[in-house]
């Protein structure tokens, strides 16, 4: 058996601090709130925290456009806050693992303020700067991730520059060695902090190919998606290796990397003894309803073979070398009891039955707030209540196609990233607890049936459920099977239930979960003499498994 390292034996919390506990009233989250509820989080059986971005932001992509790579954003609290949950998280064994957002910077930050006055100055590299086409027109007709033109075009400087995200969100230029220096001494900052490791955004786009061309014009825009033009440009591996050499390497840390596109068959590449990062997040399973990345208007259903194959795929590219994140729900997801189940299904149920995929495959599992406790999907009346700014991106976009202004919305209610955004529901008393002010964004409804509280009252609820799965996976008779033991699918090609085994020399179990909201049948004999570890339902039935029923046996 392999020596783990702590983060293969624990569990990852995610917390988007906006969204989490506001402790001055203001209506948004902060710091302070973080550190209050350590505790919770350590009953939870979690090891680490992913925060995603507290540092300095004008807030247009809610801190992914970050003006201070090594400060606190004010409305988070001070240093001394963000010192303080370190030190406190280090009393509970909880690490925090900070978010890099190294593709590009906000507009407001020093250097891109530097930048942009002339093309002389000692930063007027670090962008990725061009002339105009000769009739005045952007570089090349490439489309921004959250929708218009990739290129805006700077008055002061005469020159375009470029952003993979929004306008506010230029791109660093990653061949310009100094940027990359600057990048590596702000990671550095916070290893000597004493954190646990660092998420690493949008990775995938910061090599750019060396030619910028035009593409294939594919929108009633008349533009060209940049996720197809530069995504995993030859060469990224090059300068990811270098960034693990001088940032990474020698410390007790993890490191995973958001690479969307990156496949399954790429991942020995990208993580494991040779690769850059300790896990990389893939969205093969969470794209599933989106054949076109990225466009919410093309959304069609899918079969759960699509997401069995998706599953199957990465825990096989990861058995051999490297580890997996598992990860249903994050910031820019949709909620989990929402894409995976059929409508109707009950929340609770649905929840479970993740919660027992999440903890019974190989890899860290990593919870997104709120999902311990079910919270589901929202929406929002009018367009304007929105503040996801690619909400706003593809609500624009479905208009361009032709669809009603009542169709775009119904698009964006069903596939917004503010459905994972609202707030943390805590208690049952106004707001769910989050705040005294006004939350800036909408604490869901159903907060007096779905809060932590509660909850925490009731023996059969989603969040109990997550502290017996998580202690049946780390320190149960079956702990050293659920993580170290090989995957093997059973059932491939079934459309209703998803079953695979954990092996472990001589010793196995098996996962079981109902993926339709119907009671059905199975084939008894698969658990033949086993016993029961944990069922989402309480005791199973042999050979039957009822609406959204998820079950874990010994075999
Ligand atoms: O997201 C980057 C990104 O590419 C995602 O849109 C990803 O493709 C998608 O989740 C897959 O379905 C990161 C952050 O997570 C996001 O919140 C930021 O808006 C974005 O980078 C820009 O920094």
């Amino acid at each position: 058996m392999d020596t783990l390292k702590w983060w293969q034996q624990t569990a990852v919390y995610q917390i988007y601090p906006r969204s989490f506990q506001d402790t001055t009233g203001s209506g948004e989250g902060d710091i302070p709130g973080v550190t209050r509820h350590l505790d919770y989080l350590r009953k939870l059986g979690v090891g680490a925290i992913w925060l995603t971005p507290v540092y300095p932001s004008p807030m247009v992509d809610n801190g992914y456009d970050i003006s201070d790579y090594t400060a606190i954003d004010p409305r988070y609290g001070t240093m001394a806050d963000m010192d303080t949950l370190i030190a406190e998280g280090k009393k509970r064994d909880i690490r925090i693992v900070m978010d890099l957002v190294y593709n590009h910077t906000s507009d407001r930050h020093a250097w891109f303020q530097e930048s942009k006055r002339s093309r002389t100055n000692d930063k007027a590299d670090w962008y990725i700067w061009r002339d105009a086409k000769e009739d005045g027109s952007a570089p090349t007709n490439w489309r921004s991730i959250f929708g218009g033109p990739a290129w805006t075009w700077c008055e002061e400087r005469q020159q375009y520059y470029l952003h993979t995200f929004a306008v506010e969100q230029p791109d660093l230029n990653w061949e310009n060695p100094a940027v990359r220096q600057a990048l590596y001494d702000a990671a550095n900052f916070w290893i000597d902090k004493g954190v646990g490791g660092f998420r690493i955004d949008a990775i995938v786009y910061i090599k750019k190919p060396a030619v910028l061309a035009d593409g294939p014009v594919d929108g009633a825009d008349g533009l060209s998606s940049i996720h197809k033009m530069i995504a995993n440009t030859p060469g990224i591996l090059d300068f990811l290796h270098e960034f693990r050499r001088n940032v990474f390497d020698g410390h007790d840390i993890f490191t995973v990397a958001e690479a969307n596109g990156v496949t399954p068959a790429d991942l020995p590449r990208w993580v494991g003894k040779d690769g850059a990062f300790s896990m990389l997040f893939e969205f093969s399973h969470t794209n599933l309803e989106f054949p076109d990345d990225e466009v919410w208007y093309r959304a069609e259903t899918w079969p759960l073979t699509k997401l069995k194959k998706a599953l199957s795929d990465s825990q096989q590219a990861t058995a051999a070398n490297g580890w997996y994140p598992i990860f249903f729900e994050n910031h820019d997801q949709i909620r989990c009891v929402n894409r995976y189940f059929p409508e109707g299904t009950d929340k609770q149920k649905a929840a479970k039955a993740m919660a027992t995929i999440l903890f019974t495959l190989r890899g860290t599992p990593f919870i997104y707030e709120g999902q311990e406790l079910g919270m589901a999907n929202t929406a929002f009346a009018r367009i304007e209540d929105y503040n996801d700014i690619s909400t706003h991106g593809q609500y624009q976009l479905a208009l361009d196609e032709g669809f009603a202004p009542a169709e775009a919305l119904r698009l964006v209610q069903a596939h917004s990233r503010d459905n994972a955004r609202t707030p943390m529901q805590w208690t049952t008393a106004p707001q769910a607890g989050f705040t005294t002010g006004t939350p800036w964004l909408p604490v869901h409804d159903d907060y007096p049936q779905c809060c932590a509280e509660g909850e925490e009252a009731d023996a059969d609820s989603v969040l109990q459920y997550y502290r017996r799965i998580q202690a049946e996976r780390f320190n149960g008779e079956a702990a050293a099977i659920l993580q170290q033991g090989r995957y093997e699918e059973l059932l491939a090609d079934d459309e209703r239930i998803y079953a695979f085994k954990r092996i472990l020399d001589d010793q196995a179990t098996l996962t079981l979960v109902n993926f339709t909201n119907e009671t059905i049948e199975y084939d008894a004999s698969l658990t033949d003499g086993a016993t029961v570890l944990l069922g989402s339902y309480g005791a199973p039935e042999a050979g039957r498994l009822r609406p959204a029923e998820a079950v874990v046996y010994r075999l």
